[in-house]
């Protein structure tokens, strides 16, 4: 027997398997099929998600030689000038989501916005190609899991909605989410790739 896959394919390089589940619904409502590797994270130090994006993306490329997606998330938090930003990974590790809202205590400008940045790369280019999305909110008071999300999802409650992305079911979050909007932008292209 013999399989043969309709429609079109890529690759997503990430060990996140939350950021892979959400954008494989968004692409499989455009009839793209996704895949998830795990290969070996280049992340460059950078103020820039697209920097950081297009070079992990490149770097993810020479190794499996697939069309491939790499996404670089950041949580940006206006009262402390955009704060952790592009280090959102490090800063969760360390202080985590208690962290940061201590370090939010009695603080009233709560507004705070996600950022992605989804960079493609296949043979057929010279470069990288990146779409990015934004989330804009608040950071909650206290922290409010739900019964799904990860990183700081807890104490993110996007304008619009009374929940925060943890207490959102994957289809609720990608109504508004910043990895979402950037997949979407990216999938609308790919359906005219040649590649
Ligand atoms: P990769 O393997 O894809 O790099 P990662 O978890 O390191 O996975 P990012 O660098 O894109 O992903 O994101 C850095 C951190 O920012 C991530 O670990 C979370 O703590 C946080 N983050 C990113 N997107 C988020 C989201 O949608 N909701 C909550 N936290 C998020």
């Amino acid at each position: 027997m013999s399989f043969q896959l309709k429609g079109k394919v890529v690759f997503f390089a990430t060990n996140n398997i939350n950021k892979f589940n959400e954008a494989r619904k968004v692409l499989g409502s455009y009839k793209i099929a996704v895949g998830m590797l795990r290969v070996k994270n280049l992340e460059i130090q950078s103020e820039s998600l697209e920097e950081i994006a297009k070079t992990s993306v490149i770097h993810a490329f020479q190794q499996c030689r697939l069309p491939v997606i790499v996404e670089d998330a950041g949580l940006f938090i206006e009262a402390l000038n955009g704060f952790p930003g592009p280090y959102a990974s490090y800063v969760y590790k360390t202080i985590g989501n208690e962290g940061l809202l201590k370090l939010m205590k009695g603080v009233t400008n709560r507004k705070a916005c996600f950022q992605s940045v989804v960079a493609y790369f296949s043979e057929e280019l010279d470069t990288p190609v990146c779409f990015d999305g934004e989330a804009s909110g608040e950071i909650t008071e206290d922290v409010r899991k739900g019964c799904s999300g990860f990183g700081f999802d807890p104490i993110f409650k996007p304008y619009g909605s009374e929940k925060t992305f943890a207490e959102m079911s994957i289809d609720e979050k990608n109504k508004y989410s910043h990895r979402a909007k950037a997949f979407r932008k990216f999938a609308k292209w790919y359906k005219g790739f040649k590649g």
